[in-house]
């Protein structure tokens, strides 16, 4: 009796042991950036007409696998998709979204209104009426289209001059500043479910915040609704400080403003003029020592990069609160637009992923931001 009372105590342990041993090994997390910082905001990229196309199936599996939000570079801009006024490209945009959708991306319109890039009929449009028109058809066709299925647009791109005044674009000079009210108004009426963005580069600097705050307060007190701001995020090494972008990111968000950092990139070249941002149109001469890593990045620098975007990164993660989304301007260094600004043809190392898709130092250091408890 007692050995069978032992027995069924000893099956009985075994049992329990069994019960509570511990589980199979999980499945490993998520791999890439987006899961890394899933509970802070989203990771994106820039995607260029290739990876659109689908002729870089490396880039799509390299954004499948980081990131949970794509930006078009180029092919929803206005001289793209409405080249003339009764002509629309919808190819390669159809192609963006469909992607984004395939894979269930936070999908990013880029970007109504701009005076870059621009169909030279608005650019020849002097009449305020007929600019009326044009910018609700554009907006009223594009962002309709994609209504419901686009979830932020870049409604209006670099409106502001560096010192916080308004850039004298081809709207401005044939509506003043009445046409960025009705940018927003017309994107909400076609888009009544899409975030609304003003996006612009160099948001860091006081005058330059300090007139966007302005800008967006008045759009707001005449009807437009904006919804946050894209801070572009072209860098350099050691510039803009830090504490730069911490006062902006907290002057929006006292704003009531969220941030999204929107085409972030760090240059590594020498930049002997100074040059800040991203005017698309300042162009220079090549010469040698403008481009110091034809063959590769020396370790220095490579770790000179890894530090700069470890920085960013504890910034962003600090502020969470306020911040939405980054999103990287393009895949890998080798498609990066900062080989051919502001000089032609040099070769510039800004991103996570180098010219074979591989991730460099600086993405592990912005992987271990996200895992070091901070
Ligand atoms: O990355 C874009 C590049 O391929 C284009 O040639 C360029 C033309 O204007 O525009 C680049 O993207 C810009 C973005 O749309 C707005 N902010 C500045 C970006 C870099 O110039």
């Amino acid at each position: 009796m007692i050995d069978q009372v032992l027995s069924l105590l000893v099956l009985l342990s075994l049992l329990v042991a069994c019960a509570e041993a511990p589980p199979p090994p999980a499945e490993s997390p998520p791999a890439g950036l987006a899961a890394l910082y899933a509970t802070d905001f989203l990771v994106g990229a820039a995607l260029g007409g290739r990876v659109i196309r689908d002729e870089d199936s490396l880039s799509r599996a390299l954004v499948v696998r980081e990131y949970s939000t794509i930006t078009p570079e180029n092919v929803m801009k206005w001289e793209k998709i409405q080249p003339t006024a009764d002509t629309y490209n919808w190819g390669p945009a159809d192609d963006y979204v469909a992607f984004g959708e395939e894979h269930d991306l936070f999908i990013v319109g880029h970007t109504l209104v701009w005076h870059s890039q621009l169909s030279d009929y608005v650019k020849q449009i002097t009449d305020p009426g007929a600019m009326r028109t044009a910018l609700r058809q554009h907006i009223g066709a594009v962002a309709g289209r994609y209504a419901g299925r686009i979830d932020g647009w870049d409604v209006v791109n670099e409106a502001l001059n560096d010192d916080g005044t308004y850039r004298e674009s081809e709207f401005y000079r044939v509506l003043g500043e009445e046409y960025l009210t009705l940018a927003f108004r017309y994107a909400a009426e076609a888009a009544p479910d899409a975030q609304l963005y003003y996006n612009d580069y160099n948001m860091w600097n006081g005058e330059k915040r300090d007139g966007a705050i302005r800008m967006i307060e008045k759009i707001r007190a005449d009807g437009g609704r904006v919804d946050g701001i894209g801070m572009q995020g072209h860098y350099g090494i050691s510039g803009p400080t830090i504490d730069t972008i911490e006062a902006a990111i907290e002057a929006y968000a006292a704003a009531g403003l969220p941030v999204m950092f929107t085409e972030l990139d760090v240059t590594v070249l020498p930049n002997p003029w100074d040059l800040e941002g991203a005017e698309v149109s300042q162009n220079f001469e090549n010469a040698p020592d403008m481009n110091p890593y034809p063959e590769s990045l020396p370790d220095s620098v490579q770790t000179a990069l890894a530090i700069r975007y470890a920085d960013l990164f504890r910034l962003f993660h600090r502020h969470r609160d306020k911040i939405e989304r980054v999103t990287f301007w393009g895949t890998t260094d080798a498609s990066s637009w900062l080989n051919g600004w502001p000089i032609r043809g040099r070769t510039n190392y800004p991103l996570l992923f180098d010219r074979k898709y591989r991730p460099k130092p600086a993405y592990d250091s912005v992987a271990a931001v996200a895992a070091t408890p901070r």
